[in-house]
């Protein structure tokens, strides 16, 4: 079925901690397999698979090794063949994570590259971004500009044989491609070709919106490293290159791309999804930065008013919008957006969340654990941590002596938060795994685990099923108008969507006192927690048609 993508919910999967079928501690292709039945009975029609291909786990498989073979934790490539099938057989679409803006330091590419600076000799020197320092010291201060990178101090890393930099807005184990270098693009295009032509239905891309860079790599403003986006994020060539990836791989197949696309806001986004020439879908992250105060470590309070100007603002702004709480860089949405002070709290408010988000006009994208009420980890000890970003920042704030204040910013924003391992009993490992896990399990999964759930009709993931089952059975819910609701209750958050003369309207009440909605809410609740005769108590959800 054509653009089968408008019409679907889409469901995370980090595979490392999805589920483990060997007992190594790790997730892996098995695994997923083994749990495929369980996503049928959820009702996903597409799955988001982050990386699977060779890498040496820098960062968590963003590190890419070689595009074209699974990494060996994870199995080879004949068990992604029968994951491929098996997915099809049950009408589930499988789109993957492309990694372009960076390989692995131990990409072959990059191998050869840095083998020898001379370019005449070396055709795989310009397939990164390689330049002279201030002089051929390698010293911190010499770099070709004053770049800081999202995980580490500098942008650049020294290698002493060449004498150059290379450029990673990553890691110094991810280093930049050249995509000004047709061969790179090439051999991109060609890759992703042939994944297609395996029968993969789609590509989620990352940080698709920072591939292409001022070619002048001129120096940031500021003093000292200096994050610089100006000049690596949303550049003139980007369009030119997604242009000509649409062209070359997407056109003329049933295929669909969603673009994360850092950096991307409501002016920009248009000229990436407009008219079908780019994108298909994009990732905005506005409702991610709602409770960062600058930096993502420092945390301010959610604001509902910011939330419904966003939501608002968004819906304006593009036609297709994804609708998500969570995925493998966020926190867990319960712990951050809902109340986790009682066990009752964190059910009916994991049930709210839901039905605010999933019932926009969008595409919802579910992380895997989200849909169980999964919560932030209580991790103990720095040394649980597994996130190269969140080590590295702590490291950066032990050299400050700003320890204690980094650790609580990652408690409650690090990406480990959500990569703990998917709890699928509340028995020994949760059910993840026969041997002992590569990250600690949340000790909560006694009380949220799919198996539990499941026998509980007023669970989390019963409603999860159901608001899934209603959206996927509604024309209204699927394609209709988007319109907020002013109720003049500071603490809902309410909209209408119409369809033709049908029409639904949504709910939410976002705090824990008792709400009286009966003047808005005319009609009957066909999806409702927490909602009685016109009023929604704590952390209610009524769905109205
Ligand atoms: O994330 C890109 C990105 O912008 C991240 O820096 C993210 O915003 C940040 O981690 C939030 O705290 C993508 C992947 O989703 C992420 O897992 C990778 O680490 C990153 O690219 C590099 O590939
Ligand atoms: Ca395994």
């Amino acid at each position: 079925m054509k653009d089968w993508w408008k019409s679907c919910t889409f469901y995370q999967i980090y595979p490392r901690s999805f589920c483990d079928s060997n007992g190594d501690g790790i997730g892996d292709l098995r695994g997923i397999i083994s749990k495929l039945d369980y996503l049928s009975w959820l009702g996903v029609g597409a799955v988001w698979l982050c990386p699977v291909y060779k890498s040496p786990n820098a960062d968590m498989g963003y590190d890419i090794s070689d595009y074209e073979d699974i990494m060996e934790e994870f199995g080879n490539m004949a068990d992604f063949d029968e994951l491929l099938s098996e997915m099809h057989k049950r009408n589930i679409k499988l789109v993957m994570d492309l990694v372009v803006n960076h390989t692995s330091d131990e990409h072959e590419w990059f191998i050869k590259s840095k083998s020898s600076a001379d370019e005449k000799e070396n055709p795989y020197r310009d397939f990164y971004i390689w330049r002279d320092g201030k002089d051929k010291s390698g010293k911190p201060g010499t770099e070709p500009n004053n770049w800081a990178s999202f995980f580490t101090p500098s942008a650049w890393s020294f290698d002493e044989s060449s004498k150059q930099w290379y450029l990673h807005l990553f890691s110094e184990k991810q280093p930049d491609l050249n995509w000004e270098n047709e061969t790179v693009r090439d051999e991109v295009y060609s890759m992703i070709n042939r994944w297609f032509d395996k029968g993969v239905d789609g590509f989620r891309m990352d940080v698709i919106s920072c591939i292409a860079k001022d070619k002048r790599l001129p120096d940031g403003n500021g003093s000292g490293y200096t994050f610089s986006p100006e000049y690596f994020a949303f550049q003139p060539k980007l369009h030119d290159y997604l242009r000509e990836m649409r062209e070359k791989c997407f056109d003329g197949r049933n295929c669909m791309c969603v673009g994360e696309t850092t950096f991307v806001n409501t002016e920009n986004a248009g000229t990436l999804v407009g008219d079908g020439r780019e994108l298909d879908l994009l990732f905005q992250f506005d409702l991610m930065d709602i409770d960062s105060d600058g930096p993502k470590w420092n945390i301010k309070k959610f604001d509902l008013n910011r939330f419904k100007e966003i939501i608002s603002s968004w819906q304006k702004a593009i036609p297709w919008n994804t609708l998500f709480w969570s995925n493998h860089d966020q926190p867990r949405v319960v712990s951050r957006f809902g109340d986790t002070s009682t066990i009752e709290r964190r059910i009916i408010s994991a049930k709210m969340l839901a039905v605010a988000m999933y019932l926009i006009k969008g595409i919802p994208f579910i992380y895997q654990g989200e849909e169980l009420g999964m919560g932030n980890m209580p991790f103990s000890d720095p040394s649980e941590l597994r996130d190269i970003e969140s080590i590295n920042f702590l490291k950066g704030a032990d050299e400050k002596g700003e320890h204690d204040k980094a650790w609580q910013g990652i408690l409650a924003k690090g990406r480990d938060n959500a990569r703990t391992p998917m709890q699928w009993n509340g028995r020994e490992n949760a059910g993840f795994s026969a041997g002992t896990p590569w990250i600690r399990v949340n000790p909560d999964h006694k009380e949220f685990n799919a198996e539990d759930e499941m026998k509980d009709e007023s669970s989390v993931l019963n409603f999860y099923r159901k608001l899934i089952a209603f959206r996927n059975g509604n024309d209204v819910a699927k394609f209709g108008d988007f319109e907020l609701i002013e109720t003049g209750i500071p603490e809902v958050f309410s909209y209408r969507r119409a369809l033709g003369n049908k029409e639904l309207k949504v709910f939410c009440n976002f705090s824990d006192k008792t709400v009286n909605i009966s003047e808005y809410a005319k009609g009957r609740a066909v999806l409702s927690s927490e909602y009685e005769e016109g009023c929604l108590k704590a952390f209610g959800a009524a769905v109205i048609i």
